[in-house]
């Protein structure tokens, strides 16, 4: 039996969260067409007869000095640290190959076994695949492109056999049945924050968290009641809509998925709070679980 965790490192919106998805054959991450859309890590697990593979999906790998984005770039480093495989994940879209070429070279400094994974492959004519073959070739590593989005079935066949040659020989590190070290809370929350992002996504870029208040079962309904925090005034209105008509749109989808999620019917009630500036504000954020490690 073989078992580890495998950290997926790469630049952000590189497609690292719709790839753990695809691998794993379950929604654990929450995926937008934005950058930064991953904070926190995220496990998502693989099992099969002979392995197990605790994907590990980390922020997209940036440089900050104060912030959420300074835990960001904590966060993707922790990860990296924390995998006993690693997987840079180039996308062919990046605007720049030196930057895909960084990523190759912050993974390989690690001195762990890694792979490189070329993906968004749907969208390129085989030039940029081609050329980063040709860069991560001198490094020796395995390397295989997928589009995750195209095939998902065909991404995993094609890449699963490359992680169960490098995987450790262990016994699995969890039960079974886990896909996720995720709890219901927190996804449930990831969920109604993909939903501000892909409903308010160019108003609110980044200031915008979610947070659960209440988490009642009681059966047949759960209720669930959620806090939108904004970091600016201005960001009020826009997450409200006109008579509230957006955050209603944002509850009936949260609350389509939620119900998918957790097999039951779900009364959910969320509000929207400013917190100014609750990026720079070092107790909101290690409320929020943004703590970056001294
Ligand atoms: N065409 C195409 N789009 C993809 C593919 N994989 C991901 N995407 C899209 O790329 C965007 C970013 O995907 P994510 O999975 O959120 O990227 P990420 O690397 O997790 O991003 P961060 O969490 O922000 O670092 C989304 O719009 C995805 O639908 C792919 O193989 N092909
Ligand atoms: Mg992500």
């Amino acid at each position: 039996m073989k078992s580890g965790f495998v950290s997926l490192i790469g630049l952000p919106n590189a497609g690292k969260s719709t790839l753990a998805n695809a691998l794993i054959g379950e929604k654990v991450g929450i995926v937008s067409a934005k950058p930064q859309t991953t904070r926190r890590r995220v496990v998502g697990i693989y099992n099969d007869e002979s392995m197990q593979v605790c994907f590990i999906d980390a922020p997209g790998m940036i440089r900050s000095v104060n912030g959420l984005n300074r835990f960001l770039e904590c966060e993707c480093e922790a990860v990296m640290k924390d995998g006993d495989i690693l997987v840079a994940v180039l996308n062919v879209d990046a605007p720049r190959l030196e930057d895909l070429l960084q990523i190759v070279r912050a993974v390989a400094k690690q001195k762990k076994p890694w792979m490189a994974v070329i993906t968004k492959t749907d969208l390129d004519d085989g030039h940029r695949e081609g050329r980063l073959r040709e860069e991560v070739v001198a490094f020796g590593a395995p390397t295989v492109a997928v589009s995750a989005t195209k095939n998902s079935t065909k991404a995993r066949e094609r890449l699963l056999p490359f992680i169960r040659e490098i995987l450790p020989v262990a016994p699995p590190l969890f039960e079974g049945d886990l896909y996720t070290t995720q709890s219901e809370r927190e996804m449930v929350a990831e969920i109604i924050r993909e939903k501000c992002f892909e409903s308010v996504h160019k108003e609110v870029p980044y200031g915008l968290a979610v947070r659960i208040l209440k988490f009642e079962e009681r059966t047949p309904i759960l209720k669930i009641e959620a806090e939108i925090i904004v970091s600016k005034d201005s960001f009020l209105p826009i997450v409200l809509g006109e008579g509230g008509r957006r955050i209603r749109h944002i509850g009936v989808e949260a609350r389509r998925d939620i119900e998918k999620l957790l097999g039951q019917q779900v009364f959910l009630q969320t509000h929207v709070k400013v917190k100014r500036d609750w990026q720079r504000n070092a107790a909101i954020m290690r409320e929020l679980g943004y703590v970056v490690p001294k």
